[in-house]
């Protein structure tokens, strides 16, 4: 007999809705309660710079002259935005508040290193940054608010970088073993799901943030970034043998920025070019999180790239005993691949895209393409087989503030709608999607162009990017949109 199959009503009961954020773009209070100077707030921003001068690739990236300026301007936070960020840091009570009214089920953010460990490596952690962030997440715990904390988002204590060279050093890798263990020990009471690192393949595209290099320091910049991210799987893994040790039973995930790629016509060279594209860009950061090994292609573009890895005895055991509980991606936008040369460009989030002619783009030219997050689940499900968690998500646009204060950004509203519509479907389709983390859901510093004026937030945050503003929270239209998607679990959207 014909087995029949039911097709799932949507999302599963306990999907987890939530809102994601990182501590460099939110909390501010960079020189408060203990905490160490860290490598986001040494990022120099000028609020007069035109757009294209916000976008420009070289103000992602760090010299020796920046990093001198930023340690004399210690007094300075409009021209360094990630040392106000909204203010979070003495806000979260009421922001709270807001998220529980929102009816989030989950909220993710990131563990800033230099709250617990100032210096990366000190002896003792600082006892005043434990408390803050076990009080913000029993806070949300109170609030029938599960935790999902990032434990690295880009900003590792400064002085790693002033006495390693960031992840270039194995003392990098054992200072962030030891934090991480802080944090199982310390605040595994309150933490639901564990992120060991954000977006695993940044360092790739955006050195300082992803594996935190100066790039004039560097003889070889673009090889050496290959040695940071193989010192940053060590970690990784020897941060879940850590968290599986202290916490048995803990969810701990491996995250990428998702650069979902198609090929830009059948013919089969822009194919295979797909696929290296995906190969190089995406896969080889889960394959060596979820699967445990290096995978073969890597050793072709290794040789081609010139990258000859200083592995460790162990490193590769370390690497294949520990891997990933779940997947997670951020995802904003797709490109295509081709070998032909003089494709039209379009910006994305941490690179340059070719052009697709069949999307929009937005504000900032990012491809807007919400089926390309239910072609994502799909590849990401069917290659790992692991739960999969949509940790980022969102549109960054210009809002406009009416007279009397409302929002009426129906643009986030149809973004949301028409992403959430294709991930309901890929759970139809049978793709184990466990979460949704709606990125920037409260407005915060951009991390790209560190601007606050590309907003994501259904949540608006009264301030200007030149860090100017009441800083009052208030409700976008989007709030409720979001509010009664989640209310009826993404059955009414
Ligand atoms: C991701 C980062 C986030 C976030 C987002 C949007 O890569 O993990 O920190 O900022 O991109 O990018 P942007 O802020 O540049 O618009």
């Amino acid at each position: 007999m014909l087995k029949t199959f039911k097709e799932p009503a949507g999302f599963p009961e306990g999907f987890l809705w939530g809102g994601a954020m990182a501590s460099s773009q939110a909390e501010g209070g960079w020189n408060e309660g203990g905490k160490g100077l860290d490598t986001q707030d040494l990022r120099y921003f000028d609020p007069t710079w035109t757009r294209e001068e916000r976008a420009m690739q070289s103000n992602r990236r760090m010299n020796s002259a920046k990093l001198e300026r930023a340690l004399v301007d210690m007094e300075d936070t409009e021209h360094y935005p990630f040392r106000h960020g909204i203010d979070f840091y003495h806000r979260y009570n009421e922001d709270l508040a807001l998220f529980q009214e929102l009816g989030i089920k989950v909220f993710r953010t990131s563990i800033c290193w230099a709250r617990i460990f100032p210096n990366g490596d000190d002896a003792e952690p600082n006892e005043q940054g434990i408390e803050f962030y076990h009080d913000l997440f029993s806070g949300c715990h109170k609030r029938g608010i599960k935790v999902f904390a990032t434990m690295l988002h880009y900003n590792i204590p400064e002085s790693l970088v002033q006495r390693f060279g960031g992840w270039k050093s194995r003392k990098t890798v054992d200072a962030y073993v030891r934090y991480a263990e802080t944090l199982f020990e310390r605040l595994g009471d309150v933490v639901d799901y564990w992120l060991p690192f954000n977006e695993f393949n940044a360092g790739r595209f955006n050195p300082y943030n992803g594996v935190c290099l100066v790039e004039d320091q560097e003889e070889h910049y673009d090889k050496v970034i290959f040695q940071c991210l193989h010192n940053q799987f060590v970690a990784n893994a020897r941060a879940i043998e850590a968290g599986h040790r202290i916490l048995p039973g803990s969810m701990i995930g491996g995250m990428i920025a998702r650069f979902t790629t198609y090929s830009a016509t059948c013919k089969p060279e822009d194919v295979m070019q797909m696929i290296l594209d995906d190969q190089y860009s995406n896969w080889f950061y889960l394959d060596v999180m979820a699967r445990g090994a290096y995978p073969a292609y890597m050793t072709r573009y290794f040789e081609k790239l010139g990258v000859a890895l200083e592995i460790e005895d162990g490193d590769l055991e370390t690497i294949a005993a520990n891997t990933i509980d779940f997947t997670a991606f951020s995802y904003y936008f797709s490109q295509v691949s081709t070998t032909s040369q003089g494709w039209e460009k379009t910006a994305g989030n941490l690179v340059m895209a070719n052009k697709n002619p069949y999307l929009q783009t937005s504000d900032w030219g990012w491809q807007m393409d919400p089926m390309g997050l239910r072609i994502t689940l799909h590849q990401i499900c069917d290659r790992y087989q692991l739960p999969v968690f949509v940790a980022e998500n969102g549109l960054g646009a210009h809002d406009v503030v009416e007279a009397d204060g409302s929002i009426h950004d129906d643009y986030r509203i149809v973004y949301l709608r028409e992403h959430i519509r294709q991930m309901r479907e890929a759970v139809r389709e049978g793709v184990d999607l466990i979460g949704y983390t709606m990125w920037g859901f409260i407005d915060l510093v951009s991390c790209g162009s560190m601007e606050m004026s590309k907003r994501y937030g259904v949540i608006y945050v009264d301030q200007d990017d030149a860090g100017k503003g009441s800083l009052k929270r208030s409700r976008k239209d989007s709030f409720a949109w979001y509010q009664h998607c989640i209310a009826t679990n993404g059955e009414e959207l």
